[in-house]
C-alpha cells in the first residue's frame, strides 16, 4: 500500500517540487564588473548590452543585422477574404546578401473595418502549413485567424522552414546561406536565431504596409516558437509586445532550476543541436557555469509588456520555473516605474493575469496553444493598447 502510494505521487509528480535543489541565480541588476544598476541609463547603456552578448555567445549566437537588399511581392490578395471581413495579403520577403537570397513567405489578414489601420499579431509557426491555411479550408486553434480580425487585430504567420529547416542536417538552407560565417564561429546563429531574425524581416515589411499599425505588433510564438519570439524582441526593440507559450528550457523557464520532469540543457541540446549556438553545448549538466539564466532574456524586453503561458500537464516545460522567471524580471520593469500584478506563487490553472506589464496563465490542459490561450492574448493587448 506504502508503495503503491509511493508510485501513484511519484507519477503526478507531487514529489518533484519538494526535490528541487537550491539555487542562486545571476544578479540582473549587477554589471560584470560588480557594480549596482540602479538607473534606466546604467541599464540601458551598460547592463543590457552585456546581457544581450551574453546571451549570443553562450546560448542563442549571434544576429546579424546587414544585408544588401530586402524587397517585397505579393503573390496573392484577396480583398475581400473571411466573407468579406478580412483583406488577405500573401508576401513574399526576399533578402539578398553576397548573391545569396533567402525567401520568406508571409500570410497576412487585416481587418476591413474601416480603421485607418491596425494592431497586428505575428506568429513564428513551427507547426504545420495547415495551421495557418491563406484559404481557410482548414481552420486551426493555434492561429485563430477569425478571432483576430473579430477583436480588430490583424494577424500574420511565416513558417520557420523559410528561415532555417527545424532539421539537424539542413537548418543551414536558409537565412544561413547569407551569413556562412555564422556556421563556423562557435557563437554562430543556428536555427533559432534565424527563425527570430526572419521575424524582424517580416517588421520590415510590416514598415511598409500602411494596413499595419507598427507601434503595435505583438510577436507569438509556442514552444520552440516561444523561445525563438523571446529571443527575437529581446534583440529587435521594434516589437511591442511579446506572447511566449509552453516555451519551457532555453525560453521562459529557468535553466538552473533542476526540476526533474523537465528538460535539462543536455536533453535539449542533445535532441536539437541545431538550435542553439556551439558554446551552449558546454553548459551540458553545468546550468550553475552560465554567466546568465533565462528571467534575464525576459529582462531584456522590458519595459514592453510580455504575456507568457504554461500548461498543467506540460511539466516538461517547467510551469513553476517559467512563472519565477517572469518574478524575476520584474526587477527590471520596476527599474522603468513598472509595477506588475504578478502574484508572489502562481496563480491556479485557468486563472490569467491580464491587469499587468507582465502576464501570465497555466491553462488546464496539455503542451499547446489553444483559443483559450489567444482569448487571454487578446484581452492583454486590449488592455495595454486601448484600456479595454
Ligand atoms: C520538444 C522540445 C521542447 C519544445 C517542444 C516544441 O520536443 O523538447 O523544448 O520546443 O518540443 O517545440 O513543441
Amino acid at each position: 500500500c506504502l508503495v503503491m502510494l509511493f508510485v501513484l505521487t511519484k507519477s503526478y509528480g507531487q514529489n518533484d517540487e519538494a526535490d528541487v535543489p537550491p539555487y542562486t541565480l545571476p544578479e540582473i541588476l549587477k554589471t560584470a564588473d560588480g557594480k549596482p544598476v540602479k538607473k534606466i541609463t546604467e541599464w540601458e547603456k551598460k547592463r543590457r548590452p552585456e546581457l544581450l552578448t551574453l546571451f549570443e555567445d553562450n546560448i542563442y549566437g549571434q544576429m546579424p543585422k546587414s544585408y544588401d537588399h530586402i524587397s517585397y511581392k505579393i503573390t496573392n490578395e484577396i480583398a475581400n477574404a473571411m466573407n468579406g471581413k478580412a483583406h488577405l495579403k500573401e508576401v513574399l520577403i526576399t533578402v539578398e546578401k553576397d548573391n545569396k537570397m533567402v525567401a520568406i513567405n508571409l500570410i497576412l489578414f487585416t481587418p476591413n473595418n474601416g480603421k485607418k489601420n491596425s494592431p497586428v499579431f505575428l506568429l513564428i509557426n513551427n507547426r504545420g502549413k495547415e495551421n495557418t491555411d491563406p484559404t481557410r479550408k482548414t481552420i486551426s486553434e493555434f492561429w485563430p485567424a477569425e478571432m483576430a480580425i473579430d477583436s480588430g487585430y490583424a494577424i500574420a504567420a511565416f513558417h520557420v522552414s523559410d528561415a532555417a529547416p527545424d532539421n539537424k542536417d539542413t537548418y543551414q538552407k536558409g537565412v544561413l546561406q547569407l551569413y556562412p560565417e555564422q556556421l563556423t564561429a562557435d557563437n554562430g546563429m543556428k536555427a533559432i536565431g534565424a527563425w527570430g531574425w526572419a521575424a524582424s524581416r517580416v517588421m520590415d515589411y510590416f514598415k511598409t504596409d500602411a494596413a499595419i499599425d507598427f507601434d503595435k505588433v505583438n510577436l507569438v510564438g509556442h514552444s520552440r516558437g516561444g523561445k525563438a519570439a523571446l529571443w527575437a524582441a529581446a534583440q529587435d526593440q521594434r516589437f511591442a509586445m511579446v506572447f511566449s507559450s509552453c516555451s519551457g528550457n532555453t525560453g521562459a523557464a529557468l535553466a538552473r532550476r533542476q526540476y526533474k520532469p523537465a528538460e535539462t540543457i543536455r536533453a535539449i541540446n542533445t535532441t536539437f543541436p541545431h538550435w542553439f549556438n556551439n558554446n551552449y553545448k558546454q553548459y551540458n549538466d553545468k546550468a550553475n557555469a552560465l554567466p546568465v539564466d533565462q528571467h534575464m532574456l525576459i529582462s531584456l524586453i522590458a519595459p514592453r509588456p510580455v504575456y507568457t503561458t504554461s500548461a498543467t500537464k506540460d511539466l516538461w516545460a517547467d510551469p513553476v520555473g517559467s512563472y519565477q522567471s517572469i518574478i524575476e524580471s520584474q526587477k527590471v520593469y520596476a527599474l522603468y516605474g513598472k509595477k506588475s500584478a504578478l502574484t508572489p506563487t502562481p496563480p491556479p490553472p485557468n486563472t490569467p493575469i491580464i491587469h499587468s506589464v507582465l502576464g501570465y496563465h497555466n491553462r488546464e490542459g496539455i503542451h499547446n496553444m489553444t483559443a483559450y490561450d489567444w482569448g487571454n492574448f487578446i484581452r492583454f493587448a486590449n488592455f495595454h493598447y486601448f484600456r479595454r
